[in-house]
């Protein structure tokens, strides 16, 4: 995409996110329809899909040709990473969207071949956007964001998924234990927001692909690094554990998940 393409880009996706924002806020303090998927905290509302499906329509008019990868399947069934493929998390922690009404996320990203191309995020509780991509740089609201400061583990706070610390899933303890203290904010999208504005030194989840589509375009293009648990380079269309960090405490994290 030429710099024309992608200013043009973000500058639409922007709009989109801010009327979907509006859209939400209206109906903030509405009785929410609830439904379970596939276990009692899995959830969807009547808003991530009456919103899905508003972001889907803008998609449609705005790239008719390209292929909609969407959580609550207001999308195109897509089987491979060929051609455009717009990936689509209407909200981002539905659970505490219907606990807290806070600590939610819309994402959207935009991926070329299996190329990532533009990511957003928004924090909407907090009015926060972070966008770009690796030819455009990564945008906080209108500013643009530097490279990351590359701490340890041992120096910083770490964002963890809670299952996987309460199983103890891949050594998630000693991870927490060698870290400052560990974060359960239980957005991926708020997870990923914080570690790519330096107050988390990583993140680790599992993760589908609406979950990392935004981040790992983003986290990428500031120098930080994002895999999957044992450290392989994550698929745009896979379900897996996921592991978002510095590039030392990543290297900090796999030496305890290998141990
Ligand atoms: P979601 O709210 O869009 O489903 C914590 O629950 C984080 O993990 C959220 O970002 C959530 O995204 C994601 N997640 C992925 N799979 C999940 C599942 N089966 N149940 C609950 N959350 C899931
Ligand atoms: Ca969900
Ligand atoms: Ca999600
Ligand atoms: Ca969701």
């Amino acid at each position: 995409m030429d710099n024309d393409e992608l200013s043009r880009t973000v500058k639409v996706v922007r709009s989109w996110l801010m009327e979907a924002r509006d859209n939400v806020l209206r109906q903030i303090d509405s009785r929410l329809k609830v439904a379970t998927k596939s276990s009692r905290s899995d959830l969807v509302t009547n808003i991530d899909r009456s919103n899905e499906q508003f972001i889907v329509n803008k998609i449609r008019e705005f790239d008719s040709k390209a292929k909609i990868l969407g959580e609550e399947g207001f999308g195109d069934q897509v089987t491979n990473s060929d051609g455009r493929v717009w990936i689509v998390d209407p909200i981002d922690g539905t659970m505490n969207f219907v606990k807290q009404r806070n600590h939610f996320a819309m994402m959207i990203s935009l991926y070329i071949n299996g190329d990532g191309v533009l990511g957003f995020i928004m924090d909407v509780m907090n009015n926060e956007l972070l966008y770009g991509g690796p030819d455009f740089g990564v945008f906080l609201n209108s500013n643009q964001m530097t490279k990351a400061n590359n701490l340890k583990l041992k120096d910083g706070l770490i964002g963890l998924s809670g299952p996987m610390v309460i199983h103890n899933d891949f050594n998630m303890q000693e991870i927490a234990n060698t870290s400052l203290g560990m974060r359960v904010y239980g957005s991926a999208g708020i997870d990923m927001i914080a570690v790519l504005k330096g107050e988390l030194v990583g993140y680790i989840s599992y993760l589908k692909p609406w979950d990392f589509g935004a981040g790992r375009i983003l986290a990428e293009t500031i120098g930080l690094k994002i895999t999957t648990i044992d450290g392989h380079q994550l698929g745009v269309l896979s379900s897996e554990p996921v592991l978002l960090a510095t590039e030392n405490a990543h290297h900090d994290i796999l030496t305890i998940v290998k141990k």
